[in-house]
């Protein structure tokens, strides 16, 4: 029952926490409580019951859900259901664990699909097995804060959210509650992204169609763990219990962790990402918080849109690309080697000190004439 008491007065203090930030009086301090406070005036509700519908269930990052490059037939309403989830994170191979805010359990949350001029059509449920409040706000979508106005959602409840997917690329969606809430979130690992694609596919911008055979979703997070006096990463009872010291770590603007998919290693060794040479892969990349700089060792950027947009045409050949906080980006790139490909943020102290850093396994033919060891290491003559 003490905990439960504890448990309880975390809860009042963070909610507590979020009306104090509407003080601040800015749009982000506070978020509207309903579509009225949202200044959404109902209009005439677009008729959409001709268009077809199509539930899709989303798949843990670095997959993605099964969808088609090229949209077929006219645009469709897309359903997705999101669940948030309050989970203990172990975030790199100390067991440092993170009171980590999640939706649908993974870091970052799963990578949705959708053609431009579709409908995004989220049911997003808030179960009473958390403690916090929150709601969503896609970069993707126009108005009410992104939606983040009109789903704030409390512990036992669920909100449904419809937007039109007017402007193709790859998005960023995040937690955004109010105030210190909306960093303190984000930095959970409570972000994903969305692609929305152009109805024709994607292009090189000078009408060359390109397709890719593969699909990975990257989600670069930035941790920021409290340390005690000795040094060590601290562990706390809840979420709530570890606020005000992170909040601290955070205002450093350093994180101790910057990792792929929730954790130092999720995406090296065993849980390597695998391909063929001959394929084509599409890495979608977001970082919702921070500045990031992806590099494949040893390949390319074949076709590079850095900032996500598909209407502007991707840049060629690039070495290392940047994407900008609050950014989702990707790369397509064909293999031409096999072997094991390090795909790091090329901040290298953040990909090797603090986590950022993936594998490809490829397998399939070396090209000599690429590259070849014309002689092995051996005393110097
Ligand atoms: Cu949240």
């Amino acid at each position: 029952m003490e905990d439960h008491d504890d448990i309880n007065l975390g809860r009042r203090n963070l909610m507590a926490g979020v009306a104090l930030a509407g003080v601040f009086g800015t749009v982000l301090a506070s978020v509207p409580a309903s579509a009225e406070d949202a200044g959404v005036v109902t209009g005439p509700a677009p008729d959409l019951s001709t268009l077809p519908r199509v539930k899709v269930d989303l798949v843990a990052p670095p997959g993605v859900h099964a969808h088609d490059q090229i949209a077929v037939g006219g645009p469709k309403v897309v359903e997705f259901t999101l669940t948030i989830e309050e989970k203990p994170l172990v975030i790199d191979d100390l067991g440092t664990t993170v009171h980590a805010m999640t939706f649908n359990g993974s870091v970052p949350g799963p990578l949705m699909v959708v053609h431009e001029g579709d409908y995004v059509e989220l049911t997003l449920i808030n179960p009473d097995t958390n403690m916090l409040q929150h709601n969503i706000d896609f970069h993707s979508a126009t108005g009410a804060l992104g939606g983040g106005g009109l789903t704030l959602v409390n512990p036992g409840e669920q909100v449904k959210l419809r937007f039109k997917a007017t402007r193709p690329g790859t998005f960023v969606y995040h937690c955004a509650p109010g105030g210190p809430m909306i960093p303190w979130h984000v930095v959970s690992g409570m972000n994903g992204a969305i692609m929305v694609l152009p109805r024709d596919g994607l292009n090189d911008g000078h009408g060359k169609p390109l397709h890719y055979d593969r699909i990975f979703y990257i989600g670069e997070q930035d941790f920021y763990i409290p340390k005690d006096a000795d040094g060590n990463f601290k562990t706390y009872e809840s979420a709530g219990d570890a606020y005000s010291d992170m909040l601290e770590v955070m205002k450093t603007l350093t994180p101790t962790h910057e990792v792929f998919n929730g954790a130092a290693g999720a995406l090296t060794g065993e849980n390597a990402m695998t391909a063929n040479v001959g394929e084509t892969i599409l890495v979608v990349h977001s970082q919702a918080n921070r500045d990031t700089r992806p590099h494949l060792i040893g390949g390319h950027g074949d076709y590079v849109w850095n900032t996500g947009k598909f209407r502007n045409a991707p840049e060629v050949d690039l070495e290392t690309w940047h994407i900008p906080g609050g950014a989702a980006g990707a790369m397509l790139y064909t293999f031409l080697q096999p072997g094991i490909y390090a795909y790091v943020n090329h901040n290298l102290i953040e990909a090797v000190e603090l986590g950022a850093t993936a594998h490809f396994k490829v397998e399939g033919e070396w090209n000599d004439d690429l590259m070849t060891q014309v002689q092995a290491p051996s005393p110097i003559a």
